[in-house]
């Protein structure tokens, strides 16, 4: 099997590191996005990749946030994976408070303007030196892929 064969590869030298911490912060803003944010978590886990995964949301708790993207990089984290539905803040904020590369993940839910168009711009449209890297709709797992390979650039 080529290195191409598989989307992601397990990530040995960060082995010892992992043992200290999380590389990877895996945030939401609700916990009705946990069942399909918990999709990255899993790559991360096949991939031997240290995370933690937590709520909160960039409309209703902003000092959370805020703080939890400020002390990211001091706490060891090289990553941040952000998901949300609706008007979906969190990854833009997030990349507000930290210099770590954000992954947005655009949600969809019940409430969702054009089956998840209004999340997918949000994420996106970002200004110019406030880089949000974003993954598909509902698509948690291309972001946990690229993390890895984030980490191991
Ligand atoms: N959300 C929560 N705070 C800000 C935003 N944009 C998003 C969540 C979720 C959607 O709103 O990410 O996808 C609905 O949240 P809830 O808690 O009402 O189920």
């Amino acid at each position: 099997m080529t290195q191409f064969e598989t989307q992601t590869q397990p990530a040995p030298q960060f082995a010892e590191q992992a043992q200290d911490g999380p590389l990877v912060g895996i945030i939401m803003g609700s916990k009705s996005d946990l069942e399909t944010m918990e999709k990255a978590g899993k790559v991360l886990e096949e991939a031997e990749v240290a995370f933690e995964i937590e709520v909160m949301s960039a409309h209703r708790d902003p000092e959370r946030v805020a703080d939890y993207c400020r002390k990211a990089r001091g706490r060891g984290l090289k990553v941040i994976i952000a998901g949300a539905g609706l008007s979906a803040a969190l990854p833009g904020v997030a990349a507000a408070h930290t210099d770590l590369p954000v992954i947005g993940v655009p949600l969809s839910s019940s409430l969702s303007a054009a089956g998840g168009l209004d999340a997918l711009l949000s994420v996106v449209q970002m200004p110019p030196g406030v880089p949000v890297a974003a993954v598909g709709l509902d698509n948690p797992r291309n972001a946990a892929h690229l993390a890895v390979r984030i980490i191991n650039a």
